[in-house]
């Protein structure tokens, strides 16, 4: 597969880069930090999403050495912000499984200097379902490095009720799918309002994902949600954006 061979060059001809999304707190409307999400500058195709080559990367054993150089870009980027504004990642399952996620997220604190309170993981219910025994062997290892947990799309999945309760997530981001209904369907709201309610009782944070619209939002303030991140503050926008993004919504 020609996709397979230039995917193992892409690390070394640097095509990969980081994109950045804010995530604003619901009552000051100032940003808290960044999601950093991944593409692939492709010498002749162009940009390519995540789910176009993630999975592959996943398959092929590349995911270890792209999520250590994500790891490494996202925490370096993130220590020329201005304090206390953090960086969260996506960590892939795969690399769970794997004993070496807590050297690679403790090098790319040391080299960044970033204090480990800015940066925040993202994982989902599927890497706290496989192998749950060492996930959480993993996680308890993170936090004592300091940064914060955040389970992803919940509620997208086989979420269960039981990871929250075993699992140490500081956070709790509400799958998009819930945000767009909020406003058509009774149980869209329903549930936004149960899982925030839920996150309060269990001291976590609730992130709202898909905010589009300034009556989502409204909503979601009023619900009690913490963080929202969605297209109404911005599109995920190259790094150099950012420190503008940061004057303006900061
Ligand atoms: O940004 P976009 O909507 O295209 O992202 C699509 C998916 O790719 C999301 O589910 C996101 O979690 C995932 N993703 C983005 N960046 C990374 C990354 O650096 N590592 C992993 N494992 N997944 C990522
Ligand atoms: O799975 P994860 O939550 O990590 O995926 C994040 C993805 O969601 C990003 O790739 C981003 O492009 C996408 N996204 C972010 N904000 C919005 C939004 O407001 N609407 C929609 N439709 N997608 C969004
Ligand atoms: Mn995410
Ligand atoms: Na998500």
């Amino acid at each position: 597969r020609a996709v397979e061979v230039d995917l193992r060059q892409a690390l070394e001809r640097d095509e990969f880069e980081l994109h950045y999304q804010p995530i604003v707190d619901t009552a000051t409307r100032r940003i808290r930090s960044f999601e950093a999400l991944i593409r692939w500058r492709h010498h002749e195709r162009g940009l390519i999403s995540p789910d176009a080559f993630i999975p592959l990367a996943e398959e092929i054993g590349l995911i270890a050495p792209i999520g250590a150089w994500v790891l490494r870009e996202a925490c370096a980027r993130a220590a020329q912000w201005p304090e206390p504004i953090g960086v969260s990642v996506n960590i892939s399952p795969v690399q769970f499984a794997g004993r070496k996620l807590l050297e690679t997220v403790e090098m790319a604190l040391v080299m960044s200097g970033l204090a480990p309170e800015r940066l925040e993981i993202e994982i989902t219910e599927t890497a706290v379902l496989q192998n749950s025994d060492t996930t959480l062997g993993v996680l308890r290892d993170l936090k004592k490095l300091g940064l914060r947990i955040s389970m992803d799309d919940f509620g997208a999945g086989y979420s269960s009720l039981s990871s929250l309760q075993s699992f140490p997530f500081d956070k709790v981001k509400i799958d998009r799918a819930f945000t767009r209904g909020l406003e058509q369907s009774r149980k869209s709201d329903a549930i936004i309002t149960a899982v925030t309610n839920l996150c309060s009782g269990l001291d976590m944070c609730a992130t709202a994902e898909g905010v589009e619209t300034e009556s989502q939002f409204e909503a979601l303030r009023r619900r009690g949600c913490q963080e929202a991140q969605g297209y109404l503050f911005g599109r995920p926008c190259m790094a150099e954006e950012v420190p503008a993004l940061i004057a303006q919504l900061g």
